[in-house]
C-alpha cells in the first residue's frame, strides 16, 4: 500500500481523496506545520509549490516514513468572471466565513443575464520521496444555480450544476460527485501513471 503524504488542510478535500482513494494510506498534514504558500498563477504551480514544501517540511520534522506527497490545487472557474474566482477560489471573500454567504457573493456578481458557465478544476501534484514531481488535471463543466442549494459537499458545491444534472453538488449524492468530479478525473489520472 502506497503511503503518501496528503498536503492539504482542507477538510473536504481530505474526506474525498479517503473516498477517491481507498488503498492509499494517508500520513495528515499536522496542525503544527506551518502553512503551505501558494504564491503561482497557475493551479499547476500552487499545486507543485505545496508538495514541494511540504516535503521538505516533512524531511526535518515527519513523524514517519511515507513514499509521496499530494498536493491538490482547484477552484471553480466561472466563464463570467473571466475564469474567477479560479486560482483565488480559496481566497475569495475573506472577509465571510460561511460559504454560504460567500457563495451569494460570487453569484450576486454575476451581470445581469450573463451566461453562467462554469467549471471546477483540480490539479494534482505527486512528489515522489525520491525524484521528480509530476501532476495530472481534471476538470467537469456545469453551469451555476440561482441560488445556494443542498448541504453535501464544501465550499462552492451548493452553488455547481454539473452537465446533464439538475441538482447542484450539494444537494447530489457523494458517489454521484465522485463519478464525474474534478477531483475524481484527477485522481483517475493519478493512478493511471502510478501503475
Ligand atoms: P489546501 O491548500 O490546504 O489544500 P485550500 O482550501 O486552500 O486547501 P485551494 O487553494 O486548492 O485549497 O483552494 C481551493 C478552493 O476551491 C477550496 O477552498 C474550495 O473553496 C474550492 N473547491 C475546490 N474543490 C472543490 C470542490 O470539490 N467542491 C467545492 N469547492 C471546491
Amino acid at each position: 500500500m502506497l503511503k503518501v503524504l496528503l498536503a492539504s488542510r482542507n477538510a473536504g478535500k481530505l474526506r474525498e481523496f479517503s473516498e477517491l482513494l481507498p488503498d492509499f494510506q494517508f500520513a495528515l498534514w499536522p496542525k503544527e506545520a506551518p502553512e503551505l504558500p501558494e504564491t503561482g498563477a497557475f493551479f499547476q504551480d500552487n499545486a507543485l509549490q505545496k508538495a514541494e514544501g511540504a516535503r521538505a517540511w516533512w524531511r526535518d520534522h515527519g513523524p514517519e516514513p511515507v513514499d509521496g506527497v499530494l498536493a491538490d490545487d482547484s477552484g471553480l472557474c466561472v466563464d463570467a468572471l473571466w475564469g474567477g474566482p479560479g486560482v483565488l477560489s480559496a481566497r475569495f471573500a475573506p472577509d465571510l466565513s460561511e460559504y454560504r454567504r460567500k457563495n451569494q457573493r460570487l453569484l450576486d456578481m454575476l451581470p445581469e443575464g450573463a451566461g453562467r458557465g462554469a467549471r471546477f478544476v483540480c490539479v494534482l501534484a505527486y512528489l515522489p520521496w525520491t525524484g521528480g514531481a509530476f501532476t495530472v488535471s481534471g476538470s467537469v463543466e456545469g453551469s451555476l444555480a440561482r441560488e445556494h442549494r443542498g448541504e453535501d459537499g464544501f465550499g462552492y458545491d451548493p452553488i455547481f450544476i454539473p452537465a446533464g444534472h439538475d441538482r447542484t453538488f450539494g444537494e447530489l449524492p457523494a458517489d454521484i460527485k465522485h463519478s464525474l468530479s474534478h477531483r475524481a478525473r484527477a485522481c483517475a489520472a493519478l493512478r493511471q501513471r502510478l501503475t
